[in-house]
């Protein structure tokens, strides 16, 4: 799998989920994904991603975050949306791929709408 770089997300998301709930997990995705957006667009831009790791104090490289953006962008304007950010999380996760209820997200279903 090419998304090494994101292990610590995916190590980190099961006890986020165990702690506050699926929909509590949602809603941290939808503020992970307001920190990281460039708020004139509201999308996630290569630069908006690049400045916001930055200011957060993540150490990511140039092509740690091409790839991210390459993988979650779903409809090829080379920016992530909320929906698309969201999925790409779900993705992520493993642990989440295995719950019945997280089905939706895989199938082009509105993971917000639970
Ligand atoms: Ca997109």
């Amino acid at each position: 799998m090419e998304l090494d770089y994101l292990m610590d997300f995916e190590d980190y998301f099961p006890s986020m989920i165990a702690r506050m709930g699926a929909e509590g997990f949602i809603g941290e995705l939808c503020n992970g994904f307001r920190l990281l957006m460039d708020v004139n667009k509201g999308l996630i831009t290569f630069e908006s991603l690049k400045i916001n790791c930055y200011l957060l104090g993540l150490d990511v490289r140039d092509d740690e975050l091409v790839g991210m953006l390459m993988e979650g962008d779903l409809d090829g304007d080379g920016a992530l949306s909320q929906m698309e950010f969201c999925i790409l999380m779900f993705r992520l996760s493993p642990c989440l791929m295995d719950s019945p209820k997280m089905c939706s997200t895989q199938v082009g279903g509105d993971p917000m709408l639970m």
